[in-house]
Protein backbone atom coordinates (compact mmCIF):
# COMPACT_ATOMS: atom_id res chain seq x y z
CA UNK A 1 0.00 0.00 0.00
CA UNK A 2 1.50 3.15 -1.28
CA UNK A 3 1.18 6.32 1.49
CA UNK A 4 0.40 9.90 0.42
CA UNK A 5 2.36 12.64 1.21
CA UNK A 6 0.61 13.34 4.54
CA UNK A 7 0.85 9.77 6.01
CA UNK A 8 4.24 9.86 5.05
CA UNK A 9 5.24 12.96 7.29
CA UNK A 10 2.90 11.40 10.27
CA UNK A 11 4.11 8.34 10.05
CA UNK A 12 7.40 9.38 9.74
CA UNK A 13 7.58 11.88 13.52
CA UNK A 14 5.46 8.60 14.66
CA UNK A 15 8.35 6.32 14.31
CA UNK A 16 11.13 9.05 15.29
CA UNK A 17 8.79 8.74 18.74
CA UNK A 18 8.98 5.05 18.69
CA UNK A 19 12.53 5.43 18.92
CA UNK A 20 12.42 7.24 22.44
CA UNK A 21 10.67 4.83 24.08
CA UNK A 22 12.59 2.60 26.56
CA UNK A 23 11.46 -1.11 28.27
CA UNK A 24 9.74 -0.12 31.32
CA UNK A 25 8.30 2.93 30.60
CA UNK A 26 4.59 4.02 31.25
CA UNK A 27 3.55 5.95 27.96
CA UNK A 28 0.64 7.83 27.47
CA UNK A 29 -0.90 7.62 24.21
CA UNK A 30 -2.38 10.16 21.87
CA UNK A 31 -5.01 10.50 19.67
CA UNK A 32 -5.58 10.95 16.30
CA UNK A 33 -4.56 9.91 12.71
CA UNK A 34 -0.78 10.49 13.65
CA UNK A 35 -1.02 9.12 17.22
CA UNK A 36 -3.01 6.59 15.58
CA UNK A 37 0.60 5.85 13.91
CA UNK A 38 2.52 6.04 16.55
CA UNK A 39 0.27 2.92 18.80
CA UNK A 40 0.71 0.67 15.56
CA UNK A 41 4.43 1.28 15.08
CA UNK A 42 5.01 0.91 18.90
CA UNK A 43 2.97 -2.08 19.36
CA UNK A 44 5.40 -3.48 16.26
CA UNK A 45 8.34 -2.34 18.16
CA UNK A 46 7.21 -3.72 21.47
CA UNK A 47 6.47 -7.30 20.42
CA UNK A 48 9.79 -7.28 18.32
CA UNK A 49 11.72 -6.34 21.42
CA UNK A 50 9.69 -8.06 24.23
CA UNK A 51 9.43 -4.78 25.73
CA UNK A 52 7.43 -4.33 29.06
CA UNK A 53 5.35 -1.18 28.54
CA UNK A 54 2.22 0.06 30.03
CA UNK A 55 0.48 2.10 28.21
CA UNK A 56 -2.62 5.01 29.08
CA UNK A 57 -4.49 6.12 26.44
CA UNK A 58 -6.53 9.59 25.98
CA UNK A 59 -9.52 7.77 24.10
CA UNK A 60 -11.69 5.01 24.00
CA UNK A 61 -10.68 5.27 20.10
CA UNK A 62 -6.70 4.69 20.91
CA UNK A 63 -7.85 2.56 24.03
CA UNK A 64 -9.85 0.14 21.41
CA UNK A 65 -6.47 0.26 18.87
CA UNK A 66 -3.75 -0.11 21.81
CA UNK A 67 -5.69 -3.44 23.14
CA UNK A 68 -6.14 -4.98 19.61
CA UNK A 69 -2.53 -4.23 18.99
CA UNK A 70 -2.11 -5.88 22.01
CA UNK A 71 -0.31 -3.17 23.90
CA UNK A 72 -0.97 -3.49 28.01
CA UNK A 73 -3.71 -0.65 28.53
CA UNK A 74 -4.32 0.61 31.88
CA UNK A 75 -5.94 3.71 33.86
CA UNK A 76 -4.10 6.28 34.49
CA UNK A 77 -4.99 5.99 38.31
CA UNK A 78 -3.45 2.39 37.94
CA UNK A 79 -0.01 3.42 35.90
CA UNK A 80 0.13 6.09 38.85
CA UNK A 81 2.99 9.12 36.78
CA UNK A 82 3.91 8.58 33.32
CA UNK A 83 7.16 8.49 32.11
CA UNK A 84 6.41 9.97 28.36
CA UNK A 85 3.20 11.36 26.41
CA UNK A 86 3.12 10.92 22.55
CA UNK A 87 0.09 12.50 21.18
CA UNK A 88 -0.52 14.86 18.15
CA UNK A 89 -1.52 18.41 18.05
CA UNK A 90 -4.05 20.81 15.79
CA UNK A 91 -1.30 23.73 16.24
CA UNK A 92 1.89 24.01 17.67
CA UNK A 93 3.80 27.71 17.79
CA UNK A 94 7.66 28.63 18.63
CA UNK A 95 6.94 27.98 22.44
CA UNK A 96 5.38 24.61 21.90
CA UNK A 97 2.29 25.94 23.14
CA UNK A 98 -0.96 23.82 21.26
CA UNK A 99 -4.22 24.20 20.27
CA UNK A 100 -5.19 20.79 20.70
CA UNK A 101 -9.17 18.76 20.41
CA UNK A 102 -9.52 18.77 17.03
CA UNK A 103 -10.47 15.67 17.37
CA UNK A 104 -12.62 15.70 20.72
CA UNK A 105 -10.07 14.16 23.23
CA UNK A 106 -8.59 17.41 24.77
CA UNK A 107 -9.40 16.44 28.48
CA UNK A 108 -8.38 13.11 28.99
CA UNK A 109 -5.32 14.42 26.48
CA UNK A 110 -4.37 17.30 28.85
CA UNK A 111 -4.65 15.31 32.08
CA UNK A 112 -2.48 12.53 30.98
CA UNK A 113 0.12 14.80 29.13
CA UNK A 114 0.46 16.89 32.73
CA UNK A 115 0.74 13.51 34.74
CA UNK A 116 3.37 12.88 32.52
CA UNK A 117 7.51 13.47 33.08
CA UNK A 118 7.76 14.48 29.21
CA UNK A 119 5.15 15.23 26.56
CA UNK A 120 6.61 14.70 23.29
CA UNK A 121 4.05 16.07 20.23
CA UNK A 122 4.60 14.71 16.69
CA UNK A 123 3.07 16.60 13.61
CA UNK A 124 3.44 16.90 10.09
CA UNK A 125 4.91 20.33 9.25
CA UNK A 126 1.49 21.60 8.31
CA UNK A 127 0.70 22.50 11.94
CA UNK A 128 4.07 24.64 12.89
CA UNK A 129 2.43 28.33 13.15
CA UNK A 130 3.92 31.62 14.15
CA UNK A 131 0.68 32.41 16.18
CA UNK A 132 -2.11 30.06 17.38
CA UNK A 133 -5.40 30.63 16.70
CA UNK A 134 -6.21 29.56 12.86
CA UNK A 135 -7.11 26.30 13.97
CA UNK A 136 -10.25 26.86 15.73
CA UNK A 137 -9.56 26.28 20.16
CA UNK A 138 -11.96 23.49 21.31
CA UNK A 139 -12.87 24.39 24.73
CA UNK A 140 -15.23 21.07 26.20
CA UNK A 141 -18.33 22.63 27.83
CA UNK A 142 -20.74 20.81 30.70
CA UNK A 143 -24.21 19.85 28.97
CA UNK A 144 -25.93 21.22 31.89
CA UNK A 145 -26.28 25.51 30.58
CA UNK A 146 -24.42 24.76 27.95
CA UNK A 147 -26.09 27.96 26.14
CA UNK A 148 -25.49 30.22 29.15
CA UNK A 149 -21.78 29.00 29.17
CA UNK A 150 -21.18 29.63 25.58
CA UNK A 151 -22.49 32.90 26.04
CA UNK A 152 -20.11 33.87 28.82
CA UNK A 153 -17.67 31.97 26.62
CA UNK A 154 -18.19 34.97 23.69
CA UNK A 155 -18.22 37.68 26.51
CA UNK A 156 -14.78 36.56 27.41
CA UNK A 157 -13.22 36.50 24.47
CA UNK A 158 -15.24 40.13 24.23
CA UNK A 159 -12.41 41.41 26.67
CA UNK A 160 -9.83 39.40 25.73
CA UNK A 161 -7.23 40.51 22.74
CA UNK A 162 -7.97 38.17 20.31
CA UNK A 163 -9.28 38.21 16.87
CA UNK A 164 -12.65 36.80 15.57
CA UNK A 165 -14.80 35.44 18.72
CA UNK A 166 -17.54 32.97 17.77
CA UNK A 167 -18.08 30.36 19.38
CA UNK A 168 -19.78 26.85 17.64
CA UNK A 169 -21.53 24.26 19.72
CA UNK A 170 -19.56 21.27 17.66
CA UNK A 171 -21.89 18.98 15.70
CA UNK A 172 -21.92 14.70 14.80
CA UNK A 173 -24.16 14.91 11.46
CA UNK A 174 -27.56 16.35 13.17
CA UNK A 175 -26.72 16.09 16.48
CA UNK A 176 -23.94 17.69 19.37
CA UNK A 177 -20.88 15.90 19.57
CA UNK A 178 -20.33 14.11 22.98
CA UNK A 179 -17.23 13.64 24.40
CA UNK A 180 -15.74 10.46 25.77
CA UNK A 181 -16.23 12.52 28.97
CA UNK A 182 -20.21 12.96 28.38
CA UNK A 183 -19.55 16.78 28.03
CA UNK A 184 -20.33 19.18 24.90
CA UNK A 185 -17.40 21.05 22.59
CA UNK A 186 -17.72 24.71 21.77
CA UNK A 187 -15.37 25.97 18.77
CA UNK A 188 -14.18 29.64 19.00
CA UNK A 189 -13.34 30.88 16.15
CA UNK A 190 -10.97 33.47 17.05
CA UNK A 191 -8.36 33.48 14.31
CA UNK A 192 -5.50 34.47 16.26
CA UNK A 193 -5.31 34.39 20.26
CA UNK A 194 -3.37 37.35 22.46
CA UNK A 195 -1.34 35.91 25.28
CA UNK A 196 -2.23 32.45 25.35
CA UNK A 197 -2.13 31.67 29.11
CA UNK A 198 -3.81 34.75 29.95
CA UNK A 199 -6.52 33.51 27.50
CA UNK A 200 -6.62 29.81 29.16
CA UNK A 201 -7.01 31.10 32.45
CA UNK A 202 -9.97 33.16 31.85
CA UNK A 203 -11.84 30.20 30.09
CA UNK A 204 -11.26 28.09 32.63
CA UNK A 205 -12.40 30.52 35.57
CA UNK A 206 -15.89 29.90 33.70
CA UNK A 207 -18.04 27.49 35.68
CA UNK A 208 -19.46 25.39 32.73
CA UNK A 209 -16.18 25.49 31.19
CA UNK A 210 -14.15 21.50 31.74
CA UNK A 211 -11.08 22.50 29.48
CA UNK A 212 -9.89 24.22 27.18
CA UNK A 213 -7.52 22.69 23.99
CA UNK A 214 -4.70 25.13 24.91
CA UNK A 215 -1.60 23.56 25.78
CA UNK A 216 0.65 26.38 27.38
CA UNK A 217 4.02 25.42 29.06
CA UNK A 218 2.89 21.23 28.71
CA UNK A 219 5.02 19.95 25.35
CA UNK A 220 8.61 19.65 25.97
CA UNK A 221 9.56 18.56 22.47
CA UNK A 222 7.93 18.66 18.64
CA UNK A 223 9.06 16.18 16.36
CA UNK A 224 8.20 17.68 12.71
CA UNK A 225 7.78 14.59 9.82
CA UNK A 226 8.30 15.98 6.68
CA UNK A 227 6.80 14.58 3.58
CA UNK A 228 10.32 12.79 2.03
CA UNK A 229 10.75 10.69 5.61
CA UNK A 230 12.96 12.93 7.22
CA UNK A 231 12.26 14.79 10.99
CA UNK A 232 13.66 17.58 12.94
CA UNK A 233 13.21 17.80 16.60
CA UNK A 234 11.64 21.53 18.41
C1 LIG B 1 -5.37 14.88 18.90
O1 LIG B 1 -5.65 14.65 17.55
C2 LIG B 1 -5.61 16.24 19.09
O2 LIG B 1 -5.76 16.89 20.23
C3 LIG B 1 -5.65 16.92 17.85
O3 LIG B 1 -6.92 17.47 17.87
C4 LIG B 1 -5.63 15.86 16.85
C5 LIG B 1 -4.52 15.85 15.87
O4 LIG B 1 -4.91 14.92 14.96
P1 LIG B 1 -4.14 14.47 13.70
O5 LIG B 1 -2.90 13.83 14.16
O6 LIG B 1 -5.12 13.54 13.07
O7 LIG B 1 -3.94 15.70 12.88
O8 LIG B 1 -4.07 14.60 19.21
Amino acid sequence: MSLDRKEIAKRAAAAAAVALVEDGHRLGLGTGSTAKWFVELLAERAKAEGLDLVCVPTSLRTARQAQAAGLKVVTLDEAGWLDLTIDGADEFDPDLNLIKGGGGALLQEKIVATASDRMVVISDASKQVEHLGVFPLPVEIATFGWETTKAIVEETLEDMDVEGKIATLRMDKDEPYITDNGNFIIDCHLRRLGDAEELALALNMIPGVVETGLFVDIADSVIIGYEDGTTEIL
